[in-house]
């Protein structure tokens, strides 16, 4: 059985596999040996250089450059995303990068729990199945979804659920999510409500389960990746989606081409990609990632560092209230004389939203109220600016803290800790300096 790799030794071991991973289905054989064309320039892109001997550079070399910043190579990502692993591969987006209002499809994180598959040729003949506590089990093909529902299109956020974990001390267990574990794309898709009501759930259905085609790292085909589900009156709130595009494009393969789920607002891990199936369940779902300490948070308070089974945990459904500082970047340097700063970025709230948001530059001692919009439709990102004062040159950090509409406010530190360090929702703190 095939075991997934990393991207690194995938080039090595198999470079014909991985620049079809890495450049899509096009590259053919005649890209052995060494690197060139299509692959070479997205390689220069993602540098930000030429390469002059770029055609001595092997196949599937992971250039120094590359492996030492962590940038993620990957066709159609800009470069900039800051790789977290990739056995499985997992990117995250520098706050900085986020400052779009709608997150460009280059922009926006991955998260894969197994192997990436290949892609498909034939997206509108993608079927999907529909089972379980329903009257009438459906199979329906891509295309045919497009025809059947209304569809839908608006941007929403999907968060990975354990953003912010690297905030957690003692350190929780998982990839380490700084804050850009999260995006905005526009999704378009049909309401995974419509396609279940065309099968009936019966008086007994109570809760989704999501499967992909995603195989298991260990290549094992009886193994899931990961399978989670949701309450069925999440999967009926009319901004669910079985999404075929993202951004106006046909959903790709990396994001769950050809159809994912978006359940918005809620931990990113219920958006199932390269959906093949949702089962309506009488009782919770149990697949992998819904039990133990997975995607699940405790009810009462934990020593943190404590070693725990997850055993009264919760399951993770809503995201936190969470804010981030776009603009200035993190570590930008500021002309000397700079005494007024416009401070940008974004906040939500999973299933709630923002009522306010106050920035600060004086280590929390006064807080300016920021402009702040309303979401464009529910579960968009909401997007804030102030004008800050800085009295001299030298050292600031600009920290953001958000309000939800129900008063609660962001902490100091991340609260509730949790062995897999979920709802990390401390202020977002950046570092800035005016030049003397
Ligand atoms: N089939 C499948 N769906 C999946 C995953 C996966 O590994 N396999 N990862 C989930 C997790 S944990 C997250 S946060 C989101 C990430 O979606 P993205 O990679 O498009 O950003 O997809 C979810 N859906
Ligand atoms: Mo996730």
């Amino acid at each position: 059985m095939r075991q997934e790799r990393g991207l690194h030794e995938l080039y090595t071991g198999d470079p014909e596999r991985a620049d079809r991973v890495v450049f899509g289905r096009n590259a053919g054989p005649d890209r052995r040996g060494f690197l060139k064309g299509a692959g070479l320039a997205a390689l220069g892109a993602a540098i930000g250089a030429a390469i002059p001997f770029g055609r001595y550079m092997p196949a599937g070399y992971l250039p120094v450059a590359l492996a030492q910043d962590k940038k993620l190579v990957f066709p159609g990502k800009d470069g900039g995303l800051v790789l977290l692993g990739d056995r499985p591969l997992v990117a995250e987006t520098p706050a900085h990068l986020l400052d779009d209002r709608v997150t460009p499809t280059a922009k926006h994180f991955i998260r894969n729990n197994g192997q990436t598959p290949e892609p498909v040729a034939n997206a509108d003949g993608w079927e999907i199945a529909i089972d379980g506590e329903v009257n009438t089990p459906l199979k329906l093909k891509v295309g045919e979804l497009r025809t059947r529902f209304p569809v839908v299109s608006q941007p929403m956020v999907l968060e990975c659920g354990g953003n912010g974990r690297t905030q957690f001390q003692p350190p929780a267990r998982g990839n380490p999510w700084t804050m850009g574990g999260v995006g905005c794309a526009t999704w378009t898709g049909v309401r995974l409500a419509d396609v279940l009501r065309a099968a009936g759930p019966k008086p007994g259905a109570i809760y989704t389960a999501h499967f992909g085609a995603d195989l298991h790292l260990s290549g094992d085909a009886d193994k899931q990746p990961i399978s989670r589900g949701v309450r069925l009156a999440k999967a009926m709130d009319p901004n669910t989606l079985i999404a075929f595009a993202m951004n106006g494009e046909p959903l790709p393969n990396i994001h769950g081409g050809p159809v994912r789920l978006i359940v918005p607002g809620w931990t990113g891990s219920a958006s199932q990609k390269w959906l093949n199936k949702v089962t309506l369940r009488d009782k919770e779902h149990d697949g992998p990632g819904m039990t133990g300490t997975a995607y699940r948070v405790p009810v009462a308070p934990i020593f943190p560092g404590a070693n725990h089974d997850g055993k009264g945990f919760r399951i993770l459904e809503s995201m936190p209230l969470r804010s981030i500082v776009t603009a200035p970047a993190d570590g930008a340097r500021l002309a000397a004389g700079t005494r007024d700063i416009t401070v940008r970025g974004h906040a939500w709230a999973g299933d709630l939203t923002v009522r306010a948001v106050d920035v600060s530059v004086d280590f929390g001692q006064t807080w300016v109220r920021a402009d702040l919009t309303v979401p464009a439709n529910p579960f968009a990102w909401q997007h804030f600016a102030a004008r800050l004062r800085l009295p001299a040159a030298g050292y600031y950090e600009v920290w953001a803290r958000g309000t939800d509409s129900e008063g609660r406010t962001q902490p100091f530190a991340a609260p509730n800790w949790n062995p897999q360090g979920y709802g990390g929702n401390a202020y977002h703190r950046v570092a800035i300096l005016v030049e003397a």
